[in-house]
């Protein structure tokens, strides 16, 4: 017989945590209990100012009242509907609000759960929509160096974070990868998009040659590079990009999955930078963090492409038990109307000066080797330990944990991205708090 009556909230060893330190975690654990606007408070009862807003997902910040009564309420009426061969209505209303949001011709979503299942159902469909044209060839994957496409066996292929690569064996075949675009020497303390490095696009050309284009299917980038340490896209980089793969007949695949959702100040990357690409996955700001759910929204010709059989055929044999769940498209239509009601877009994109100004001015502060940032996303990459690299900037995030402020850390870079509905007095708060740490740990 099941026994269910053995576990105790004291004890922390059942849980493996992901991406996480988890004997150090667990011999001095930081628990969150409860949040609100722009605050998580621990379980010691300290208030935590949310710099990260979460991880880059609450962009509406935490527990609006709109997305609660949403979720309630579809929990109550359905819980649950098949999503093979059946519909509900909300799932419809979502995929036409996104669609709507973005630039003509980007009109069909495919609901996942995650960035993860987005970025595999992306290059799935790449290489299906080359395979229905009778391009089959075309079955090759490019990613770039240092980029973040989530965990699944297709994200790790295509990205370019080797601690997330090593470890798996001989993940996908045939993906070559794009150099980065991070400059230092000719980029350090750029504000905005840094000036130098576009034509390393045309790298894509010396990988087109190599391979022959007739046997790539699709590019997937991420716009703005951020789980790596953020990484911008250098002046021009995007749109030489775009027009490689038009003339090649490749598909650009943009990872929006932290871009998306107002994190630049407008909607999403593509508008941001004028350049649209063929598909976009999206995830986290979708729902504001707050119920699993991601996307990947097409262009009409890759849709059409599949709507040519026999009409009782299934177009595409992809798909998961929880694509367009109920309650997360209830959640995302409410998150949607957070967005729109509080204009949170236009807001993020009138603070992003102010916000430049406050992580530019840690500069002068011990270590500090580079920062960057864009809209409301900021870096502040720090000189390692010589010999223990990541734990100087782990040290700092700790050390802002307990001074009430949440930053996130990835190597030696402090990467910050805070919900949209922040205020100038939080802006001013983290960034007097991050200042006092790298003073006190230099
Ligand atoms: N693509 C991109 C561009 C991402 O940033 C994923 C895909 C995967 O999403 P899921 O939902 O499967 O985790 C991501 C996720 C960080 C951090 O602190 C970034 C992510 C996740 C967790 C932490 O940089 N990005």
């Amino acid at each position: 017989m099941s026994n269910f009556s053995t576990g105790s909230p004291n004890n922390l060893d059942a849980f493996w945590m992901p991406f996480t330190a988890n004997r150090q975690f667990k011999s001095n654990p930081r628990m969150l209990v409860s949040a609100k606007g722009m605050h998580y408070t621990n379980a010691e009862g300290g208030k935590v100012l949310d710099g990260t807003a979460g991880l880059w997902c609450c962009n509406a910040g935490h527990g609006d009242p709109r997305i609660v009564e949403a979720v309630s309420k579809q929990m109550l009426e359905m819980d649950y509907a098949p999503a093979f061969q059946m519909g509900h209505p909300k799932v419809f209303e979502l995929a036409a609000r996104i669609s709507a949001m973005l630039p003509n011709g980007l009109d069909h979503v495919f609901f996942t759960n995650s960035g993860s299942e987005s970025v595999d159902t992306a290059l799935k469909i790449a290489l299906a929509y080359h395979r229905a044209r009778g391009d089959g060839a075309r079955t090759r994957l490019i990613g770039r160096e240092r980029g973040y496409h989530g965990v699944g066996f297709g994200g790790i292929s295509v990205g370019g974070i080797v601690t997330n690569r090593k470890n798996f064996g001989t993940l996908l075949a045939g993906v070559d990868h794009m150099p980065h675009t991070h400059f230092p020497e000719q980029n350090a303390f750029s504000r905005g998009v840094p000036e130098y490095g576009a034509e390393v696009a045309d790298e894509l050309e010396r990988i087109i040659t190599l391979h022959d284009a007739s046997t790539i299917a699709a590019v997937i980038v991420e716009p703005v590079a951020g789980s790596t340490g953020v990484i911008m896209p250098p002046k021009g980089y995007l749109e030489r990009l775009r027009k490689i793969c038009t003339k090649h007949g490749i598909l650009l695949i943009f990872d929006e999955v932290i871009t998306g959702f107002g994190r630049l100040g407008a909607g999403f990357a593509t508008d941001y930078f004028g350049v649209q690409p063929d598909m976009i996955t999206m995830a986290k700001g979708l729902t504001g963090g707050t119920i699993p759910m991601g996307g990947v929204v097409c262009s009409k010709d890759i849709y059409d492409t599949f709507m040519d059989g026999p009409e009782n055929t299934i177009e595409l044999f992809h798909g998961y038990t929880y694509s367009g769940h109920p309650v997360a498209a209830a959640a995302g239509l409410a998150t949607l109307d957070c967005y729109q009601e509080e204009g949170l877009f236009e807001r993020a994109n009138g603070l992003a000066g102010y916000w430049e100004d406050g992580v530019h001015s840690l500069k002068d502060c011990p270590n500090v080797i580079d920062i960057r940032n864009l809209g409301l996303i900021g870096a502040i990459e720090l000189s390692p330990i010589e010999g223990k690299p990541t734990a100087r900037a782990f040290e700092a995030f700790l050390k802002c944990y307990e001074k009430g402020v949440l930053i996130r850390t990835t190597g030696d870079i402090i990467a910050l991205s805070p919900p949209l509905i922040i205020e100038k007095e939080h802006i001013d708060q983290i960034f007097e708090t991050i200042r006092t740490v790298l003073g006190e740990i230099a």
